[in-house]
């Protein structure tokens, strides 16, 4: 993209223009030329206002369709929502993109809600480059609400933790029992514990024995249980309750999880160019340990050796 149609995007994200949200999306997908430009722009004018969320879970536990019900209950209070749906790219159905789009499509024509959804690839856990780089985007908005949904069944998702105020976690009757899910580390991350699909027979079980076993955590840490039917929204004005007050509590710790956040994030742009930037010079060397030149822990040693750092 040349120099001034990266301006002109940057006066549309300004100017609050919807489709210039979209437009920068995709132009930040795709990697062109000028994406750090307008990436360094939305990084330095992000804004403080929206709480942003985090809907993990196992696949099938009725994410999507929970945050359709959150953000229509939102949009009956006027709050502007923005939502970030990461689904698995799986190989057989070519990703969940059209699945979610047409299970939130209600809120196709309102202009107070932007959805967008990515596949996961090429992210190492849970999150991607792509979806944080969104976000930063969204926060150049007035959203008052942002949703990131992203598929997550424990110890891979720590990630997301520090990118969203609140981290949901939604869990489903039948998909293990409770100590499962200790082991999968899910409590560790969880703010609040959405039990859903509390309509099946076996829900009311599977919730005791999930609080019993959150019982052991220290009550100031210990997620909050809401139980949902999202199919027929029970429980989401209570879900919208707790997620305002863990809210409130929660945005005292953004610069805590910005310093973490900030840290990892550098590491991996660090990584993700000297990657990059040495893969022709590795297999070059490569070719060298492979005759028997070198022994490849001679050419590692030369190959960091280069790295000066003063
Ligand atoms: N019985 C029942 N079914 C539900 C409930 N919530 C969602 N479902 C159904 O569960 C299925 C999966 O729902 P989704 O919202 O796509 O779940 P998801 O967690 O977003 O799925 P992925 O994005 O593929 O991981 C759908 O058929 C929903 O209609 C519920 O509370 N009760
Ligand atoms: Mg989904």
């Amino acid at each position: 993209m040349s120099a001034s149609k990266v301006k002109q995007l940057i006066q549309r994200l300004e100017d609050k223009e919807r489709r210039g949200l979209a437009k920068a999306i995709t132009f930040v997908e795709n990697q062109e030329a000028g994406v750090a430009e307008l990436m360094n722009h939305a990084y330095r004018n992000m804004n403080d206002h929206a709480l942003v969320i985090g809907v993990t879970g196992p696949g099938g536990a009725g994410k999507s369709t929970l945050v359709d019900k959150v953000i229509k209950h939102c949009r009956r209070r006027g709050h502007k929502v923005g939502v970030i749906a990461v689904d698995p790219s799986s190989p057989y159905t070519g990703g969940a993109f059209l699945g979610d789009r047409i299970r939130m499509g209600a809120h196709n024509t309102d202009l107070d809600v932007f959805i967008r959804s990515f596949g996961s690839r090429g992210s190492m856990g849970g999150i991607s480059q792509g979806t944080k780089r969104c976000l930063y985007l969204f926060k150049n908005y007035d959203f008052d609400l942002i949703i990131i949904e992203s598929l997550g069944i424990g110890q891979d998702e720590t990630e997301i933790t520090n990118f969203v105020d609140v981290t949901v976690v939604t869990v489903v009757p039948g998909y293990g029992d409770a100590i499962q899910i200790a082991k999968a580390g899910m409590q560790e991350i969880a703010d609040i514990f959405v039990v859903n699909k509390a309509d099946k027979p076996e829900a009311e079980e599977f919730y005791l024995q999930m609080a019993n076993s959150l019982h052991l955590i220290p009550e100031e840490l210990r997620p909050i249980m809401v139980k949902t039917v999202a199919t027929t929204e029970d429980g989401i004005p209570e879900l919208l309750e707790v997620i305002e007050k863990v809210g409130l509590k929660q945005r005292s710790k953004r610069r805590a999880k910005a310093e973490i956040r900030i840290k990892a994030e550098i590491e991996t742009e660090v990584f993700n160019l000297i990657r990059s930037r040495l893969a022709g010079l590795i297999e070059d060397k490569a070719m060298a340990a492979f005759s028997g030149q070198a022994t490849p822990f001679e050419i590692s040693a030369e190959i960091a050796g280069r790295i000066n750092i003063a």
